[in-house]
Order: C-alpha cells, then sequence, then structure tokens
C-alpha cells in the first residue's frame, strides 16, 4: 500500500488553494504535477550543468550531454527497449507521431495504400494521418468501437487489405479510459503485413509498458503526462525502421557533413534530432522516470483502480449521469454527461468548489460525433489523489446537478 500523504507531500503545487477552496486537481489527463525531485533536478542542471552538448571540448558541454544520453539511457530502460538509440527525444507524443508520418509515412506510404486508425483516436493520432494521406493520395479507414467504447476486434480485423501499411491506435484512451488490447492489435497488424504505431500518451503513467514485449513498431508518449515537464517527450522505434527512415528535420545535430554537393546523415539517434535539444527536459523526465519507477508503476495502477472504481461506483447516486467510457480494461479516466447540463457548466461549478476537471472534446471530435456529443466532463486520476478528493469531487458533482438540472 502506498503512504499518498507522503507522495502528495513531494508535490508543492497539491498545496495550493484556488477560489478560497483546497486544491482537487482532476485533470491529470491533460497533464501531471510534478513532484519535487524534477523540479529540483532541472534546478541543479541550470546551476551546476547547462551547456549546448556534443559541440564543445569543455568541462560543462561533457557534463550536459553525458546527463542527456544518461537520461535516453533511461528512457529506453523504462520502455523496455534493447537499445538507447532507438530513443528518439521529440517535443511530446504530437512530434512523435508527426514524425513517423512525416519520415516513414512520406517514404512508405503511396497512392492507394492504407491506414488503419480507431474511432477514439486523439485528434495528433489523425491529422497527421490525414495531412500524409492527402499528400499520397492514402486511405485512412476507422476501426468502430462498441456503446461501452472498446474496440470491435472482428471489424478491426475486417478493415485490413493488401494495401495496409500501417496501424497507428491509442494504447490508453484518453477521453474514455479504454486500455486498448495493445499485444492483439500488434498480432492482428502484423499477420496482415502492416507495421502498428501505439500512442502511449496516456498508457505510460499507468500501466507498465515494455516494447518488446508488446512488440509494436513505434511507440511515443509525452513526458508532461508522467510527471515530468513539458516540451519533451520520445518515440521509441525498432532500430532497422529507424535506420531506413529518411530525416524528418534538418539542421544542426543531425548531419555527418554538410557540403554544397549534398549532406550527409549522422548515426541513430541524432538523425532525428536537429537543432539544440532540449537537455533540461530529457533530464527532468529522467528524473521523472527514476520518480514513477521509485513509486512503482504496479502501485500506481492499483491506487488508481482503486479511485475509479470508488468514483465509478459514487457517480452512479447522481441521477441524470451517464458514463461514457465504460470498458471491462479501463484505467483512471471518467467521462461523464449529465442530461440537461453542459459539460462546461458542469466544470465551473466545480471550479468554484476547488474542483478541476477538464470539459470539452478532449481533442477527440470524432469520438464525440460517435457518441452524439459535443462534449463530455472528465475526471481523471494520479497517484497523489485521494479517497477524500474522490468524495468531495462527487459531493461537488450532486451540487451542480441540482444548480443545473
Ligand atoms: N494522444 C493522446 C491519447 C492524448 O491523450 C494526448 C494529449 C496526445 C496524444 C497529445 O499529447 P501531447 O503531449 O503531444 O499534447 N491529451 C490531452 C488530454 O486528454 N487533455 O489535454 C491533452
Amino acid at each position: 500500500m502506498l503512504n499518498i500523504s507522503q507522495i502528495r507531500a513531494q508535490f508543492p503545487i497539491l498545496d495550493l488553494e484556488v477560489r478560497g477552496k483546497p486544491l482537487v486537481y482532476l485533470d491529470n489527463a491533460a497533464t501531471t504535477q510534478k513532484p519535487r525531485a524534477v523540479l529540483e533536478r532541472i534546478q541543479k542542471y541550470y546551476e551546476c550543468e547547462n551547456a549546448n552538448i556534443h559541440r564543445a571540448v569543455h568541462f560543462l558541454s561533457e557534463v550536459a550531454t553525458r546527463r542527456t544520453e544518461e537520461a535516453r539511457v533511461r528512457v529506453a530502460r523504462f520502455l523496455g527497449a534493447r537499445d538507447s538509440h532507438e530513443v528518439i527525444f521529440t517535443r511530446g507524443c504530437t512530434e512523435g507521431i508527426n514524425l513517423v508520418a512525416g519520415s516513414w509515412g512520406r517514404a512508405n506510404i503511396g497512392a492507394g495504400d492504407e491506414i488503419i486508425l480507431t474511432e477514439m483516436e486523439h485528434h495528433s493520432n489523425i491529422v497527421p494521418w490525414q495531412i500524409l494521406a492527402a499528400e499520397k493520395g492514402a486511405t485512412i479507414k476507422v476501426a468502430p468501437i462498441n456503446d461501452d467504447g472498446e474496440l470491435l476486434l472482428d471489424e478491426f480485423e475486417a478493415l485490413f487489405s493488401e494495401k495496409t501499411k500501417i496501424v497507428s491506435v491509442v494504447h490508453l484512451s484518453n477521453s474514455l479510459g479504454t486500455i486498448n488490447p495493445a499485444k492483439t492489435l500488434v498480432e492482428i497488424a502484423h499477420r496482415h503485413g502492416a507495421l502498428i504505431l501505439l500512442d502511449g500518451a496516456q498508457s505510460v503513467s499507468h500501466i507498465p509498458v515494455d516494447v518488446q514485449d508488446l512488440g509494436c513498431d513505434f511507440f511515443v508518449f509525452s513526458s508532461h503526462k508522467i510527471y515530468g515537464p513539458t516540451g519533451i517527450g520520445a518515440l521509441w522505434a525498432r532500430r532497422e525502421l529507424l535506420e531506413a527512415m529518411p530525416p524528418y528535420q534538418g539542421g544542426g545535430d543531425m548531419i555527418s557533413s554538410v557540403k554544397w554537393s549534398g549532406s550527409t546523415w549522422n548515426e541513430l539517434p541524432y538523425k532525428f534530432e536537429a537543432g539544440t535539444p532540449n537537455m533540461e527536459g530529457a533530464i527532468g523526465l529522467a528524473a521523472a522516470l527514476e520518480w514513477v519507477e521509485g513509486v512503482g508503476l504496479d502501485n500506481i495502477a492499483a491506487h488508481e483502480a482503486h479511485l475509479l472504481e470508488m468514483a465509478t461506483d459514487a457517480v452512479r447516486d447522481v441521477p441524470d449521469l451517464t458514463l461514457i467510457g465504460r470498458a471491462k480494461e479501463k484505467a483512471s479516466v471518467l467521462s461523464f454527461v449529465l442530461k440537461g447540463a453542459h459539460p462546461n457548466d458542469i466544470g465551473t461549478l466545480l471550479d468554484a468548489r476547488g474542483v478541476a476537471i477538464r470539459t470539452g472534446h478532449h481533442c477527440t471530435q470524432p469520438l464525440m460525433d460517435r457518441f452524439g456529443l459535443p462534449a463530455t466532463a472528465r475526471a481523471s486520476f494520479a497517484v497523489y489523489n485521494t479517497e477524500e478528493e474522490v468524495e468531495k469531487f462527487v459531493e461537488a458533482l450532486h451540487f451542480a446537478r441540482e444548480m443545473l438540472v
């Protein structure tokens, strides 16, 4: 059992009062708060280690380079990658998917080829493929879900043809909480000769991930959703794929030589990291992963599952409330609508009581269309949330319903 008050004490922001009330932060799927270990690590970087990396022989540059590369090794270990050079630092999940679509996609997708997505994708895992498909004359096929928010596996498999080149699927849905059966999806994609990308934006902070065990070809995540700083994330891909992919952006660091007659590319992972990288971010991310490993992802998952179950049971007593996302395999996310109340009004009334939830389409407009909704209200849990906070949230919800319905 985790000691949640000890964990909370490591997050300075959780002591805030907002609108005269203690903050109840339940918008963790959007971004998580940061423990002192991460904040202090970033401060130490700027106080003792800051220099541009890979470029100079001076002491500080060597230190900053070493720390950044150690961060890469930690990310690789966290993901279960066999080689840290398979880890590319990106700005986050969105840039990771754009990199795959822009580099692998441009080189491998042609007219008439097919890309399979699902109804529950985030816009970050839709729009880069739409841009690619429009440029190449390719087609996007969309796998349907049932009313509980679970992928329909037979329908998913029926979408494959000899033209299917890649599948790109969310691992854990930000709007529904559904955990997709990643290994099964990988097996199906590979059986049909297609590659598969897993969008791990929500999964890495809630369920242990091992890319080799999953067997996927690409995996992306963002640091800010796993207690790390913003502006950094990673793409993992198998070395053979990365070796064969053309650069995504051009600039410093990604070259081996530049001549007017043409340029040649650096080795992995630098080929995909043009320009001065986000050293502070990489080092902060490594500190976050170290912190998560210290707490233990299994412990985090168990605590969050308890909170989710408690919240799910409690909101059943709120009249006119419908849960959106009732998958059997689910984590962290409680999305709902209240008949007769706009989600934004629910969010505003909860905010007046210090309870921060998300309302809107959660960057999954096609999913909202699937449910015939403009928006939902969403509470999402992290390791530092407590039973008492769940109670406050439910109490505030009853209050909101009385005001609005
Ligand atoms: N994929 C999923 C499943 C996400 O939940 C998000 C962000 C992204 C991709 C994009 O991540 P980014 O770090 O590159 O922006 N999701 C949310 C959310 O649910 N509320 O705010 C951001």
